[in-house]
């Protein structure tokens, strides 16, 4: 019981290992879509919609084709097996056209006909016939295929063939004495197979044909062929269908493998095993990789560069300052300083486009980058490419060097729209300079009334008129004390003011930069990063998925 409990499980282990296999191909020819080969990408999900279709199906059966060269005895060969002449055997050639097929125990078996495209005239089913002999027993679950020759004229032929070569669980292929050597068979349907050396049985047809004294080394010149292809693992048998030689043999192997149910798995795992080879060999076998840290930064000082951001910041900087220290300097020499003009204006002047910027007015375009900076943007963004690409296979490299450089058409436009969307804020005055105005023009009228009181007390003196003694503040007079204290005070505090406008224009401008630097990176992100990421995703997808495939 415990027994047959653990066979149970290994079952359910096997068949969910080659679920997941078929899992992983699915998911890698998804993720190759459109980078790598198309027909390698075909080729991959084709298997893998094989696979999955055929694991659906009954696992009772196993699929077993015949096929060969025309005239090699495949029908001859079929009606031995099934014990009756079901298919034509003919002289002229080539005789079948049509896959037949006999059933040996129909239960569950119209699907998977039906997905071979067998039509039902061409369907024998063994256990509905009242000749069903003993003998016939280990042959149980059995899906015979007598196919149409491969090397025939005929097209309808060929494509019969192909599709059902890949469909069948197992292989019997016949070779006859004149033709076993063919390029036609060898080239196209045996040396390629070498991954499915578990599924194919090879047979030399006809022996009776040939002197006996020659069948050992015939026999030995098919085996070096097939080695040399790669096949030493496929069984090779001299039959003769017609005469029986060496047919039971060949029945006791088909039946081994049929009790065995192994073959459909078998095959399906090969299927999946060899189209996943076939796309990593295209898609290489290199770690995924992942965009470092510096890469991207050094990405984003190049767009930052080219979008002017260091010229901005800088006029940013002047503005501020000057603002700032106009708003909270002395207000004697500001009244002088109005004469001068506008700095902001100056600005303007100065930096183009920059100070359209600060000032708020046109604040649309940015600086156009140089020739030089758009060159450095774009080594920046080949370098970044070449980076994480390095050590893929040549479609992957081209598939992320188009990814990185698919938006840098658009990216002045990009630059420019993101940084006019940014509040700088850095020429707002301090919230301070109110107050700070306010106690320096305490001190100008201070300084005045001071003034205005000694000068009135000069004249009545000049005049001769007795004064009023002004009071006196320790030993200084107060309107003495008033027009020093005022001027001092003033000179003194605009003096600190300066002092703390440069502490607060140096927070802001580290604020704006912050900003600027962040839309920059934003845009770095839409229009270069993501994109490298989605084929880094893409490869990873792939290398996991082939991973999985491959076991
Ligand atoms: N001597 C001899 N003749 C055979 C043997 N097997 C088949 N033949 C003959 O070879 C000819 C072709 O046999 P078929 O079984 O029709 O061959 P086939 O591969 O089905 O041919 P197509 O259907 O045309 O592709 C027939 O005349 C058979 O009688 C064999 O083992 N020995
Ligand atoms: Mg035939």
């Amino acid at each position: 019981m415990t027994a047959l409990l653990e066979g149970a499980k290994k079952l359910v282990a096997r068949g969910s290992d080659l679920g997941a296999r078929i899992e992983g191909l699915d998911a890698a020819a998804d993720g190759a879509r459109g980078r790598l080969d198309d027909a390698i990408v075909d080729d991959a999900r084709a298997a893998a919609d094989r696979a999955a279709a055929r694991i659906r199906l009954s696992a009772d059966h196993t699929v077993v084709g015949i096929a060969g060269a025309t005239g090699s005895g495949k029908s001859s060969t079929y009606n031995w097996l099934t014990g009756l002449d079901l298919s034509a055997v003919g002289v002229r050639r080539p005789t079948t056209s049509w896959a037949t097929a006999c059933v040996w125990g129909s239960e569950g078996a119209s699907e998977l006909l039906e997905w071979l495209g067998i039509p039902a005239r061409h369907q024998v089913m063994r256990d509905s016939m009242l000749d069903t002999r003993r003998e016939d027993q280990g042959l149980e679950g059995v899906v015979l295929l007598d196919l149409p020759d491969h090397d025939s004229t005929e097209l309808a032929h060929h494509l019969e063939v192909d599709r059902l070569v890949q469909l069948a669980d197992l292989l019997v292929w016949v070779l006859d004495p004149q033709k076993y050597a063919d390029a036609a068979i060898h080239d196209r349907y045996l040396a390629p197979y070498t991954t499915h050396q578990d599924v194919i049985l090879v047979v030399l047809n006809q022996i009776d044909t040939v002197p006996e004294g020659d069948r050992d080394s015939m026999v030995a010149d098919v085996r070096r062929l097939l080695d040399e292809e790669g096949l030493s693992g496929v069984p090779l048998m001299a039959v003769s269908a017609r005469e029986g030689d060496g047919m039971a043999e060949l029945k006791a192997e088909v039946v081994k493998r049929v009790a065995a149910k192994k073959s459909s798995r078998a095959r399906v795992e090969a299927d999946v095993k060899a189209a996943a080879g076939r796309l990593e060999e295209e898609s290489g076998t290199a770690a995924p990789r992942e965009l470092s840290k510096e890469r991207v930064a050094a990405l984003e000082d190049a767009f930052a560069d080219a979008a002017g951001v260091p010229t901005v910041i800088a006029a940013a900087e002047q503005s501020a300052r000057l603002r700032a220290r106009r708003a909270t300097g002395w207000p004697v020499t500001r009244v002088f300083s109005l004469f001068r003009p506008d700095p902001l204006k100056r600005l303007d002047l100065d930096l183009g486009s920059a100070g359209r910027h600060l000032s708020g007015r046109g604040r649309r375009s940015a600086p156009e980058p140089t020739p030089v900076e758009k060159a450095r943007v774009d080594a920046e963004v080949r370098a970044l490419a070449d980076d994480v690409s390095d050590g893929l296979t040549r479609p992957w490299v081209s598939s992320v060097r188009a990814a990185a450089s698919s938006g840098l058409p658009e990216l002045a436009g990009r630059l420019d729209r993101s940084l006019a969307g940014t509040d700088l804020g850095v020429s707002k005055i301090p919230w301070w300079a109110g107050l700070v105005r306010l106690l320096q023009w305490l001190f100008v009228l201070a300084a005045l009334g001071g003034a205005g009181w000694l000068a009135v007390l000069a004249v009545m003196s000049y005049l001769k008129v007795d004064a009023p003694e002004p009071p006196e503040v320790g030993s200084l007079p107060l309107p003495t004390l008033m027009l020093i204290g005022g001027v001092v005070l003033g000179v003194l505090f605009a003096l600190v003011c300066r002092v703390l406008v440069g502490v607060s224009v140096r927070r802001r401008v580290a604020v704006a930069e912050a900003r600027l630097r962040g839309a920059i990176s934003e845009v770095a992100d839409e229009v270069v990063i993501r994109p490298v990421k989605a084929e880094l995703a893409a490869y990873a997808g792939v290398r996991e998925g082939l991973l999985r495939a491959l076991g």
